[in-house]
């Protein structure tokens, strides 16, 4: 028999986690290295009491942290791991019922994103004997039924433990998919109460120090062969850089390859600064919040290859941006989901890898050198345009392009910009120049107001020695800001910027765009004449809101002093939010991409009417690649 320990199954969890870590490249860190929470019956007393005492005796290494809310803590630990490249991240326990179906929009914007994190949301008791207990959804349908059930969807692994020795099997199933590059994301792991506080006699060797090797799978010379030669027939081919070529830590061969063969390198959001902006070979974001630079090049590429891209509706612009009808595609990706898309020329590899393999077999291959120059004018002239759109003068109050210009030049060469949801987006990727791979956490995969502050959390705990700049619109601040409080009692120091438009710029553009007028999208009394919200302005001071949640705040009304502002806030020790107000109404830079988004086929007004016509022609454009 071997030797054995007598846990709780919450101290095995506590003890389990405070013994896993990662490897790639030589390099280990802990993969948990600690925990999020917010204590309710269901983990006060299971999972509560490990931690307690874990932290009084020392057995086992894993910070408690203490979030506001459940939502803010998954959003946390998905900024962490993004910042950690996919190689570490927090695990969340929640209560019973509210607190845990709380996490579950955390949940779908971590497997969406494809980032690891580990869910342990309580479960009703797995004896039921007092059932219903208080948050308890009964099923009529089924007994084994709970509110749990609803993390299926958004969970790559999903698990409950209703015997505590079932935790062995799954808490090493869990860890395994939190690893792998091409499975990663959500991993909820649901803990009955009754259980949690359950003893059992665990064997010892279950809380070895364990190393997860993250694989770079390396790819088939066959694949690699058939991705060479369409390349090397191509004469306008264009790199489209995914959030996997950032994961792997692949710039380095990313930028070996637009050396060695002048291709023109464009982005999407998670891939942002794999290139950096400043290399001859950038051409920024492209699709629908492209740049006319990367989407003019798309227009006319004969050979797309992506590297760890999911081609969001975003990156094809909604299957418009690619218009060469020859258009072909090589995908390099770890998950075969997305090297296969677009009838693609596949090679199922790590990013870094697959480069490394694709560079050889390029041997002496360039592209022309007045594609090459096209592409370099290209992008000269948008960075004339992200000089203007920095710079407008716009008044009385200043454009969001204005904002996001004098951030940019706060954050300097190390700054790291968060942003999620609203036009922000949209802005930041036609004109943030992210200098390094880890500059820009714009989460725009689930585009979930409310990730910003939270993600803040996380990002700094990564990146202690970067500054950190949170963009938040006034929409996700009202949200979800509660995550403030937590840096002020954690000592997390970021610089929120609060831009202060009153509504949506966002939805009201599209809105206005798609012949629905900005209905319902700016924050305003209910008018007694229209019945309508279109009545005054609201007297929201957000500003004061910061303030008192304990942040130090400045406020700033034009371009002058937000530059001002941000210079004290960098330099400030504590959490800073600089409250800008900023026009609702725009000017945004100028677009040159298509976002599909369907309007009324039928109807009484002539907004609308006219929209249609512009969204069927807008449609005609739209293709499968096949
Ligand atoms: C959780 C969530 N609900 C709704 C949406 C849809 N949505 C996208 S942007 C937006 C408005 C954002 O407003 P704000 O944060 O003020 O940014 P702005 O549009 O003004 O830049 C909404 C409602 C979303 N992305 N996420
Ligand atoms: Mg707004």
């Amino acid at each position: 028999m071997s030797e054995t320990i007598r846990l709780t199954t919450g101290q095995a969890v506590v003890r389990f986690l405070a013994a896993q870590f990662s490897e790639r490249d030589g390099a280990e860190q802990r993969l948990i290295p600690g925990m999020w929470g917010i204590f309710g019956h269901g983990n006060v007393a299971g999972v509560g009491q490990a931690l307690l005492q874990a932290a009084h005796t020392g057995e086992a290494d894993l910070p408690y942290y203490l979030a506001r809310n459940e939502q803010a803590m998954v959003h946390t630990s998905a900024a962490f791991a993004k910042m950690r490249d996919r190689l570490a991240t927090f695990a969340c326990t929640a209560s019973t019922g509210p607190g845990s179906t709380n996490m579950i929009t955390g949940a779908a914007l971590a497997t969406t994103n494809r980032l690891p994190v580990l869910l342990l949301p309580s479960d009703m008791f797995a004896t039921r004997y007092p059932d219903p207990v208080l948050q308890q959804l009964e099923d009529t349908r089924g007994g084994d039924v709970t509110v749990n059930d609803a993390f299926r969807p958004v969970s790559k692994y999903f698990d409950r433990i209703t015997r505590p020795e079932q935790l062995i099997p799954a808490a090493l199933a869990a860890m395994r998919v939190l690893t792998d590059p091409a499975e990663t994301g959500a991993v909820t792991l649901c803990l009955p109460q009754d259980v949690q506080a359950e003893a059992f006699d665990w064997p010892v060797e279950f809380f070895r120090h364990r190393v997860w090797h993250v694989p770079r799978p390396a790819p088939e010379p066959a694949a690699v062969a058939r991705a060479a030669e369409v390349l090397r027939t191509a004469h306008r081919p264009l790199v489209v850089a995914g959030g996997g070529a950032v994961y792997s830590g692949a710039g380095n061969e990313l930028a070996a390859l637009a050396d060695a063969t002048g291709v023109p390198v464009a982005d999407t959001h998670a891939g942002k600064g794999a290139l950096p902006a400043d290399h001859p070979c950038a051409v920024g974001g492209i699709g629908s919040t492209g740049t006319a630079a990367a989407n003019a090049l798309a227009a006319d590429a004969d050979v797309v290859l992506g590297i760890g891209t999911r081609y969001s509706d975003f990156t094809t612009a909604s299957h418009t941006v690619f218009g060469n009808p020859e258009v072909t595609f090589v995908n390099l990706n770890v998950a075969r989901l997305d090297a296969v898309k677009h009838s693609a020329v596949a090679v199922t590899a790590d990013a870094r890898e697959g480069l490394r393999a694709l560079l050889a077999e390029l041997d002496g291959w360039r592209v022309d050198d007045s594609y090459r120059d096209r592409a370099g004018q290209l992008a000269a002239e948008w960075r004339r345009v992200t000089e203007e759109c920095y710079s407008r003068g716009h008044g009385p109050l200043p454009a969001q392009t204005e904002v996001i210009g004098a951030v940019s030049e706060a954050a300097g060469e190390r700054g790291v910009v968060i942003n999620a949801a609203g036009s922000m987006p949209g802005d930041l990727q036609m004109l943030w120049r992210a200098r390094d791979p880890k500059a820009y956490n714009v989460e725009y995969a689930y585009s979930c107001m409310g990730y910003e502050v939270a993600a803040g959390v996380g990002t700094k705990m990564a990146a202690a020695d970067r500054e950190v700049f949170v963009l938040v619109g006034d929409g996700s601040y009202l949200m979800l800001s509660s995550e403030l409080v937590t840096m002020i009692s954690e000592g997390i120091k970021v610089v929120i910027v609060l831009v202060q438009n009153h509504g949506f710029a966002s939805i009201g553009s599209l809105s206005e765009e798609l012949g629905s007028q900005r209905f319902g999208t700016a924050y305003r009394y209910r008018s007694g004449e229209s019945g309508l919200l279109d009545g005054e302005a609201l007297p929201v001071d957000l500003a004061a809101n910061a303030a008192s949640l304990g942040a130090t705040v400045l406020r700033a009304g034009s371009v002058a002093e937000l530059r001002d502002a941000l210079a004290e806030a960098r330099a400030n020790t504590t959490t800073t939010v600089v409250h800008v107000d900023a026009d609702l109404f725009g000017p945004g830079p100028p677009g040159s991409g298509w976002w599909d988004v369907p309007v009324a086929e039928v109807s009484e007004l002539t907004s609308t009417s006219k929209a249609y016509e512009n969204y069927a022609a807008n449609k005609q454009n739209q293709r499968h690649y096949l």
